[in-house]
């Protein structure tokens, strides 16, 4: 069986979490603190310490770069999801960088900001020490400050997504692709806490939402 070890309000966790549903496969998830990466140390032989990444029979995918899609690519090709396609590529290449720095920037700020209620008290100061190594000292009480400038440049920033909706059901197609997913991903992390809904103005990324919450494999003609 697939496991996949995550922490459940990582953009990119949620990613794989819902391609996994999508496909409807059985797999197993495996929660890890923010703070402790041992297991992925150990399982990725002391090559990589982020998550996601999967462990499936004798082997263990994960990234080799910012803007790799290596476990993304693998259950697409082992599960035959149709998420890669050819033609798209390029322009899927082109959105989810977007996605993975416009959009994932804000609403990983956006659920930061209330790390207290979700990361677990045993690894709360691992997860500041390491917001504000990376971040500077202070960031997540000046992100909170900027709470109303953060949910207006996501707004902002999901403008073209809503413009792409409005002409059909999915961001490139008539069924999802990879780049569904990677905005859904993002988004479920600025929900995660649930102090935040998507922009009212956006009814048709709304809509869309909806679609990708609950979108199987098996609803989609090939
Ligand atoms: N491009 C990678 C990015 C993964 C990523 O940034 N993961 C974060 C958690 S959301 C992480 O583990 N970063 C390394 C760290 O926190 O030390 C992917 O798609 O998996």
């Amino acid at each position: 069986m697939i496991e996949l070890v995550q922490f459940p309000w990582s953009p990119f966790c949620i990613v794989q979490r819902r391609i996994l549903e999508f496909a409807g496969v059985r797999f197993k998830i495996i929660n890890i603190p923010n703070g402790d990466r041992s297991l992925v140390w150990k399982l990725t032989k002391q090559r990589y310490y982020g998550v996601p990444i999967i462990k499936d029979g004798r082997s263990v995918v994960f990234e080799v770069g910012e803007e790799s899609q290596v476990i993304a690519k693998y259950l697409d090709g082992k599960l035959k999801l149709g998420l890669f396609p050819a033609r798209l590529e390029g322009v899927q290449s082109i959105l989810w960088r977007y996605i993975e720095s416009e959009i994932e920037g804000a609403c990983f700020r956006l659920t930061d900001i209330h790390w207290r209620e979700i990361v677990p008290q045993s690894d709360q100061l691992l997860f500041l020490r390491h917001k504000e190594r990376k971040f500077g000292r202070g960031c997540l009480d000046q992100w909170r400050a900027q709470e109303a400038d953060l949910l207006r440049q996501l707004e902002h920033g999901l403008l073209p997504f809503e413009e792409m909706l409005m002409h059909q059901p999915f961001l490139l197609d008539e069924r999802p692709r990879f780049v569904d997913f990677d905005l859904f991903g993002m988004l479920g992390d600025f929900l995660y806490t649930g102090h935040y809904r998507l922009p009212a103005a956006h009814t048709q990324l709304q809509r869309w939402h909806r679609r990708m919450t609950t979108i199987k494999h098996t609803d989609v003609h090939p």
